[in-house]
């Protein structure tokens, strides 16, 4: 185990074991969703790795050092505290090194991951192209990461407050495979199709295990990105939700939110944009997700 990284009792001996182990990230809970349904839902993917077979490591920085798998008490801490920082690439060191608390993104969550010798993560919807990119450069550090560090993610897609072309094109410089999980589009989060190709497709969990082993073989650097559509009663349309993004986004540029606080600022307007209804789809998204990634971890661990 790295230096820095204090897996819990659990994840600690199902590394020792060689059992599967499923990592999920801990941004969505202090800022991509409202208290207490954060927790509730943090909880329930947990839960849900478990029923399928495999340990979950949710990863989250505290005290100066990476957990990997948190006690109950820690991770209804780190739900309820205001202020955690959120770490990506770029602030994990000093957030270790200064002692503070951070919450980590697809991008943080990747390297710890990696550092714990976890080989796939779970999360909602990968950061990608914001709109406007052009004009305000944020494009999210999670697209570098997977061209970096070699962990497979499922996610349902990126946000559909994105950019999606733009952000396909991304992956694409990048040399990140893109793959769509039983269907030839790629999801859009909260819907289904995104109307937009996705460059790759694979139908089940030990074919995904397969093609992430066939990259360990290359000796490519960087993870995959397997993106796995919401099940289908839980979908929001795609028309349904665009004039609330269109809307979010309007507020987002006359406010000024800028960098790290778009993300979370278009997540909650939407949440009360739509009554609520992107909250229960991304829950619903969340643990369809976690459930592919522990059947993709036994595939991983049984080969
Ligand atoms: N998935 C969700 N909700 C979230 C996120 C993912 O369902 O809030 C978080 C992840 O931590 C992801 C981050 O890395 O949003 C993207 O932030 P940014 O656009 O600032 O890179
Ligand atoms: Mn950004």
């Amino acid at each position: 185990m790295h230096d820095l990284v204090d897996p819990s009792a659990e994840v600690a001996r199902a590394l020792a074991d060689g059992a599967p182990v499923v990592a999920l990230e801990s941004t969505i809970i202090t800022h991509g969703m409202p208290w207490p349904r954060n927790l509730e839902t943090a909880r329930a993917v947990e839960a849900a790795v478990r029923a399928e077979g495999a340990v979950p490591a949710t990863i989250a920085v505290m005290g100066g050092r990476i957990r990997a798998g948190l006690e109950a008490q820690d991770l209804e801490r780190l739900a309820q505290a205001e202020g955690v920082a959120k770490l990506s690439r770029a602030d994990l060191a000093v957030c270790l090194s200064t002692g503070h608390t951070g919450a980590t993104t697809v991008a943080a969550t990747m390297i710890c991951a990696h550092l714990a010798g976890i080989g796939v993560f779970a999360t909602g919807g990968i950061g990608g192209v914001h709109r406007g990119a052009e004009e305000s450069f944020d494009i999210s550090a999670d697209l570098q990461e997977l061209a970096a560090t070699p962990v497979t993610v499922v996610a349902a897609g990126a946000k559909a407050i994105l950019d999606l072309p733009k952000t396909l094109e991304v992956l694409e410089t990048l040399g990140v495979p893109v793959i769509a999980v039983g269907q030839d589009a790629f999801p859009a989060f909260w819907s289904r199709d995104s109307g937009l190709a996705a460059p790759l497709r694979l139908d089940d969990a030990a074919g995904i295990a397969a093609a992430h082993k066939a990259r360990r073989g290359l000796g490519l650097p960087g993870g995959q990105l397997v993106a796995n559509p919401i099940p289908r009663e839980a979908e929001i349309p795609a028309d349904v939700l665009a004039p609330l993004i269109a809307q979010a986004q309007r507020e987002a540029e006359a406010r000024g939110i800028a960098g790290k606080k778009v993300t979370p600022f278009l997540l909650q307007r939407l949440f009360e944009l739509s009554e609520g209804r992107t909250l229960e789809a991304n829950i619903a998204l969340v643990l369809n997700n976690a459930r592919l990634a522990a059947h993709i971890a036994r595939a991983l661990a049984s080969g």
